[in-house]
């Protein structure tokens, strides 16, 4: 809670008490000093007492400086001249203040002691005050303008009706915990977050920012003011935090200008930092947050941590240094990435798994989807939001593109082109929903490739928005299975019942709404609509949205949650595919993994901090 909260409201009776008591202070310690000073205008005890209280720190400055004189006169009269200064100033701040008003000194004890606790407040509250001010400017596209065309204007406000009734039954019946059970009408919450709360308000915040439901947003921001705590003795995934909590804090902060935000952004981040503790500073995929002790999923390859856990904080990272003057988290992140160039890479190819110790791979298991994906759509982003100065990050991305397009990109006998996963140079022919989000990186980072690559690339995303989009028509329900395959005589369908789920993911959506925003082509808008209808009729229950068990079920069996990033992501990027351009423009800004919007940091950039400018 803010330092304000914490102090005690004084009544009337008790601030009349108060003021008194200062000003009695005030003139007794005027008189302390007026009798103190006055000592050292008594010729022979003004040395004996320097002598006492001030002897060895003066000879001490005197002797590294060299400076020492026989009789110490001149240091003397320097010590008493501050003393004269100082009671002189404590006379004049005594007078001064006995002319005020007992209302404006009750205010200026009141800032003393906010100050004070301030100070006394340890890493659990007290630091992120300290943060340096830093000048807010709101970047571009933060809110957006109606489409002109009607269908168009219809489905987005149908979306952003979509977003009030899972927010209404988040609100209604889950209010405060991290995800919403929509059929039961409760709370969940996986163990991803330990026991961190409110998953749902923070990776929400800024789809009801630029769905303009500002009232709700407000709600939010006053939950998180008062609720979001993160010093708990809670063990969380890193990633998971990061992507969802630090990047829609940052997110909220750069949309809506509130300091709040940046403060507890910055305090997660602290908080994170001791996942880096290893000895290639590789992070843990597990922290506690409060013993700062961290560990690998015990199912990872020889204790090994995930591509795409620890090469998915880039952006996060660069934006809290920035935010809060402390270089250490970008440095972190740059080591990682320094540590991953020097690596020798099978075939071009980055495998899932890396020791953090040992700092050598783990299983030579390849993959665009989960365990690998966004490691590949931050070395773009990052690239991107360097305001396309970082060109490590660019030769990296790129390089890694064309290994995985000549290892893992294959077109079925039908035509479809999809990405396989790679164990050990064999291919297991098999696209996860994950994968879909593909379509969309190989979009963005189009435009900039190497060579006259762009057209090509922009084919290829082109061809896997396709094959994804196959793979919600070929169900029944109209939604997409969580993997699909390419082998045993089947083309974008699942054939394990494991593999058969939907849980509101947004990665087939994400490519749609990067694909319309580079071609304009209206199919991508329809194939968006397609989803919206299959939400709306498979999915939308009383209380919110929930996952389906099986795509290819003749009725929704649901799984009862509402994953976060349904609101995060999943409904964001459909508001956006039927928006204008303008509206969070991809030259101003770049989406995280969870879609939350970060702005490009310019190179001219001037919005520093430790400029000494006014807070937000
Ligand atoms: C989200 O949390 C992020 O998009 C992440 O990168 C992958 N998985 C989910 C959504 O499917």
């Amino acid at each position: 809670p803010p330092v304000t909260k914490l102090l005690p409201s004084a009544g009337p009776t008790s601030s009349f008490r108060l003021t008194e008591r200062f000003i009695l202070l005030l003139v007794f310690s005027a008189f302390i000093t007026l009798c103190f000073g006055a000592i050292f205008f008594l010729p022979d005890s003004s040395k004996l007492l320097s002598g006492v209280f001030f002897h060895s720190s003066a000879v001490e400055t005197n002797t590294r400086t060299g400076t020492v004189s026989g009789s110490g006169s001149a240091n003397d009269e320097k010590i008493l001249a501050k003393i004269r200064k100082d009671h002189e100033d404590a006379l004049t701040e005594a007078k001064d203040t006995l002319q005020k008003r007992p209302e404006e000194i009750k205010q200026e004890i009141l800032k003393e002691k906010e100050k004070v606790l301030r100070d006394s407040l340890g890493p659990d509250g007290g630091d992120v005050d300290r943060l340096p001010p830093v000048e807010y400017q709101r970047p571009p596209g933060a809110t957006g303008q109606e489409p002109p065309d009607p269908r168009t204007r219809e489905r987005r406000a149908k979306v952003k009706e979509m977003m009030q009734h899972s927010w209404g039954g988040y609100k209604r019946y889950a209010w405060g915990a991290n995800e919403l059970r929509p059929i039961s009408k409760q709370g969940h919450s996986s163990n991803l977050f330990g026991g961190l709360k409110g998953a749902n308000i923070v990776d929400a915040l800024d789809t009801l920012y630029i769905m303009e439901m500002y009232e709700d947003f407000d709600e939010a921001t006053a939950w998180v003011e008062k609720n979001l705590d993160f010093s708990l003795n809670t063990e969380v995934s890193v990633f998971e935090v990061n992507i969802r909590f630090v990047g829609g804090l940052l997110s909220a902060y750069y949309l809506s200008g509130k300091d709040v935000f940046r403060r507890k952004a910055v305090e997660l981040g602290e908080r994170l930092l001791p996942a880096f503790k290893t000895s290639t500073g590789i992070p843990w995929a597990l922290l506690n947050l409060k013993s700062g002790i961290g560990r690998n999923w015990p199912w990872a390859s020889g204790g090994s941590s995930i591509l795409a856990e620890y090469g998915t904080l880039h952006l996060e990272f660069m934006h809290l240094s920035k935010l809060s003057g402390n270089p250490e988290f970008a440095q972190k992140v740059m080591n990682i990435r320094k540590v991953l160039e020097r690596l020798d890479k099978p075939h071009g190819l980055y495998p899932n798994y890396l020791n953090p110790n040992s700092g050598q791979w783990g299983q030579h298991h390849v993959s665009v989807g989960g365990l690998g994906d966004s490691f590949y759509e931050y070395l773009l982003k990052a690239w991107i939001m360097s305001d396309k100065t970082d060109e490590e990050a660019k030769k990296m991305y790129y390089d890694a593109l064309q290994a995985i397009e000549t290892n893992l990109i294959r077109k079925s006998s039908g035509g479809l082109t999809y990405i396989a996963e790679w164990k050990g140079g064999l291919l297991e022919h098999k696209m996860g929903h994950l994968t879909c989000f593909a379509g969309g990186m190989i979009a963005l980072g189009a435009d900039g490739a190497p060579g006259d690559q762009t057209g090509h690339q922009m084919e290829l995303a082109a061809e896997i928005a396709r094959t994804c989009h196959e793979s919600y028509a070929r169900t029944t329900l109209k939604l997409g299975p969580e993997a699909f395959r390419f082998d045993g005589g089947v083309e974008a369908i699942a054939t394990r019942q494991n593999e058969k789920y939907f849980i509101l993911r947004p990665e087939v959506i994400e490519t749609f709404m990067y694909m319309w925003r580079f071609t304009h082509d209206p199919k991508y808008r329809d194939w968006g609509w397609e989803a919206v209808q299959a939400l709306e009729q498979h999915c939308r229950v009383e209380a919110g949205y929930s996952g389906i068990r099986d795509v290819y079920a003749t009725s929704p069996n649901h799984d009862d949650v509402q994953q976060s990033f349904y609101q995060a992501e999943t409904l964001k990027y459909l508001y956006l595919l039927f928006s204008e351009d303008d509206h969070l423009p991809s030259d101003h800004w770049v989406f995280n993994t969870e879609a939350h919007p970060l702005p490009v940091i310019r190179r001219d950039s001037t919005d520093q901090p430790h400029k000494d400018k006014t807070a937000a």
